[in-house]
């Protein structure tokens, strides 16, 4: 049975109440970057991903890659809210020792690869599309979030172009269309026909939604799950600090804890709590899919250059992958 509406909603609202609570307890971090995607992570935790929370890293499940990895602490709040963190550790986000850091790293066992660096997150999660689509002939899907000040980096285009030559239909690009970047006003804001018009001449299949409605998102992402031989994006017009009275929408208030605002935030964001308890959810199973051999990753045989030699280094790069493939052929 699907997870309700009413808990997506209420998951939701808890990302948002976590992300503040960690950010303001570091005193440092992003709080109103992880409210405009708490809908989006909510459906796709607890409605749409296939995973097992015991077994983040199983060959089968559905890939997410946080491309804005400023978001962190509110990818930490899904994995607390389904059972993998204990709620305990939020108050050690982004404290000296503890691995929930400002950015995910593969430290954790439900994170794939470090993001942070805005721009390459796509790149990434092509590369696990492509693998899932073409050697390994597997089911999952690769989910990747994307800021809209981050597609302002080139990269994030050369990835779209990337996608859609290799009919990438197992990728679902979510772009968290917040209007604001890090200091003022994106490009385009909330132009979302633009948007939609750009990744359209790319030949994404593109769903413009607003990103605050679940019911919306659910539909969006089953429909994604439809669409052959082209990735989709979903496009989804967010309100930056959403929920945060008085800050949504506004300028001058990225990368920076609530500090004396984070009292009335939180209020306000418990009072709209309807359940304080436990609440029911379905995680979709992941599908079977073959374990990839990664062992053994090696040279096949050593350097053998001698001291003095001269060698350009694309030679020597090339060189040394050869004899990496000797040894795996991954
Ligand atoms: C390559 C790179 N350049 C600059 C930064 C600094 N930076 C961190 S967040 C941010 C703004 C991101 O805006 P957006 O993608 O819209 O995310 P939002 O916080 O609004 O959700 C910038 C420029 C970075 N992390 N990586």
């Amino acid at each position: 049975m699907p997870t309700d509406v009413q808990t997506l909603k209420e998951i939701a609202t808890r990302i948002r109440i976590l992300s503040v609570e960690s950010t303001s307890a570091a005193n440092s971090g992003h709080p109103t970057t992880c409210s405009s995607i708490a809908e989006i992570l909510s459906v796709l935790f607890f409605n749409t991903m296939r995973y097992k929370v015991s077994e983040p890293r199983d060959p089968g499940s559905d890939r997410l890659v946080l491309s804005k990895g400023h978001a962190a602490p509110a990818l930490y709040a899904c994995w607390m809210e389904n059972g993998l963190i204990p709620h305990s550790e939020n108050k050690n986000v982004r404290k000296l020792g503890s691995n929930l850091e400002g950015h995910p790293t593969p430290r954790l066992n439900f994170v794939d690869v470090g993001t942070g660096s805005l721009g390459q997150g796509l790149a990434i999660a092509n590369g696990m599309a492509y693998v899932g689509k073409y050697l390994d002939n597997a089911d999952f899907r690769t989910f990747c979030l994307i800021g809209d000040g981050e597609c302002a980096e080139g990269s994030i285009w050369e990835s779209i172009a990337f996608a859609s030559f290799y009919k990438l239909d197992n990728l679902v690009l979510i772009l968290d269309a917040n209007r604001l970047g890090q200091s003022e006003q994106t490009m385009i804001g909330h132009e979302m026909e633009t948007y939609k018009k750009r990744f359209e001449a790319f030949d994404f299949y593109t769903i413009v939604v607003d990103g605050h409605n679940v019911e919306e998102l659910v539909q969006a992402f089953e429909c994604a799950a439809t669409i052959k031989g082209k990735p989709t994006a979903i496009l989804a017009k967010t309100f930056k600090g959403k929920d945060f009275p008085g800050i949504e929408d506004k300028e001058n208030h990225h990368g920076k804890p609530l500090g004396a605002a984070t009292e009335t935030v939180l209020k306000h964001l418990n009072s709209m709590l309807k359940c304080k308890g436990q609440l029911k959810f379905t995680i979709p199973e992941p599908k079977c899919a073959p374990p990839a051999n990664i062992k053994n990753v090696k040279l096949s045989s050593p350097p053998s250059y001698k001291i003095g030699d001269k060698v350009a280094t694309r030679n020597a790069y090339g060189t040394a992958l050869v004899k990496l493939a000797q040894s795996n052929d991954r």
